[in-house]
């Protein structure tokens, strides 16, 4: 069996072109393109809307977003922060960028995400922070990190990439941590071609946000400022960042908003249909949300029995033009630059060396038709048997 066309592992969804190409026109008409105009302004707050959230700020990636909340928190320079080397690369990174130390610890293998217990076991002394991932958008255990975070007076960042929409108990999933960060980038459900935002309960720090995703070029604030006046050398307050989503993209944004849900609502057909076929097959499983929490449809991850049967679907697949994708494999802490960090032994990441060797993530769209989702289950068990 061999697709006719390329089945990638994402079919990112567009806006509806006539209602995208008006507001093109807008933009243009407004000759303001870039610095937070009219079409950005809107889409933070028909996002804070959407998701259910007080305070969220938007940014030109999720990595620029990620690299700014550490930043936000005053972290001491050289300071440890704790996270999952199951990940995609932009999350130890954001550390790194920040002049502070990865510290790579295990995660459960129910969830995947962070271990309470590894958490616990990886702090010292200079430990200033956690930045656990809800990886495919499965909630990690924020109850216990919550716990623990208050117990060592430990900072939080939620890297949130693939939970777009995802709750908790009907509670939206950034309710937990300081700050959580969530990508627009193409390949995501809801997508503003690259972008992404952060979200945060402490309104104080919104204006820092705001400050750092322009380059820590100071807000005037009348409360603050208007006493002392605003001195030349105070006119940029941070060492901030170009992270600022542009117009057009805003305007993307603002009509896909529109489609996520019925997006969401296919996806969540696909992802039945596969469940249902691979049900019977030995050797693969799919993984079960926590209890409580919703869906995203970000992803649809397998794991099979073992790393040289997850490589001969993978090749198989790829034979039958079929791009599935080993998300995430290697682990980040097999890249040469993290690899000598001593969290990063596997010895220290059994679990996440034994999900990594195992894990496939699947085409997932809504637009996946089910004879194509027939074909590709056939092509999996040829290469599980
Ligand atoms: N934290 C986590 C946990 C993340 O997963 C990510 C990003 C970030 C932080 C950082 O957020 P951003 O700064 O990206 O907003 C892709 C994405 O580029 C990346 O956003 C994503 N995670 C990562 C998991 O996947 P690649 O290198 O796998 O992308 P690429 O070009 O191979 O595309 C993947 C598939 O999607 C291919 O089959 C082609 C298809 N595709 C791709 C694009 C760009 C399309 O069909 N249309 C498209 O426009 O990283």
């Amino acid at each position: 069996m061999k697709f006719e066309k390329p089945i990638l592992v994402t079919k990112p969804i567009a806006p509806d072109r006539e209602e995208f190409l008006r507001r093109v026109e807008e933009v243009i008409d407004s000759g303001w393109f870039t610095n937070m105009g009219g079409q950005h302004n809107a889409l933070e707050a028909e996002l804070a809307r959407y998701l259910a959230v007080e305070n969220l700020s938007l940014f030109n990636s999720g990595a620029t977003a990620l690299i700014s909340a550490l930043k936000a928190l005053d972290l001491p320079v050289g300071s440890e922060v704790i996270t999952t080397p199951f990940t995609f690369a932009a999350t130890p990174h954001a550390i790194a960028w920040n002049a502070l130390n990865v510290v790579f610890a295990d995660i459960e293998a129910d969830r995947m995400t962070l271990s309470a217990d590894a958490i616990e076991r990886a702090i010292t002394p200079n430990t200033s922070a956690i930045l656990p991932v809800h990886v495919y958008g499965f909630p990690c255990d924020v109850e216990a990190i919550e716990g623990i975070a208050k117990k060592h007076n430990l900072k939080v960042v939620y890297d949130a990439a693939h939970a777009f929409t995802t709750e908790l108990d009907g509670v939206p999933i950034s309710n937990w941590g300081d700050i959580t960060m969530f990508s627009f980038h193409s390949t995501k459900l809801f997508n503003t071609i690259e972008g992404g935002a952060l979200v945060y309960s402490d309104r104080n720090l919104g204006k820092k946000i705001y400050e750092l995703r322009n380059f820590g070029i100071k807000v005037f604030d009348p409360d603050e400022d208007a006493s002392e006046g605003i001195k030349n050398k105070d006119f940029v307050s941070n060492i901030g960042i170009n992270g600022k989503l542009n117009e057009l993209q805003a305007a993307w944004g603002r009509v896909l908003l529109k489609e996520v849900g019925t997006e969401q609502k296919r996806r969540g057909l696909v992802a039945d249909a596969y469940k249902e076929l691979l049900a019977d097959i030995d050797g693969i499983a799919v993984p079960e949300l926590p209890s409580g929490a919703s869906n995203s449809f970000q992803y649809f991850p397998v794991l099979f029995r073992s790393e040289a049967v997850r490589d001969r679907v993978y090749d198989r697949l790829l034979a039958g033009n079929v791009f599935s994708r080993k998300y995430f494999y290697p682990l980040c802490s097999d890249f040469s630059v993290y690899e000598n960090l001593p969290s990063s032994r596997s010895s220290n990441l059994p679990v996440a060396t034994d999900i990594a060797g195992r894990v496939l993530c699947l085409p997932f769209y809504g637009d996946l038709q089910a004879d194509d989702i027939r074909s590709i289950v056939e092509i999996i068990k040829s290469g599980i048997d």
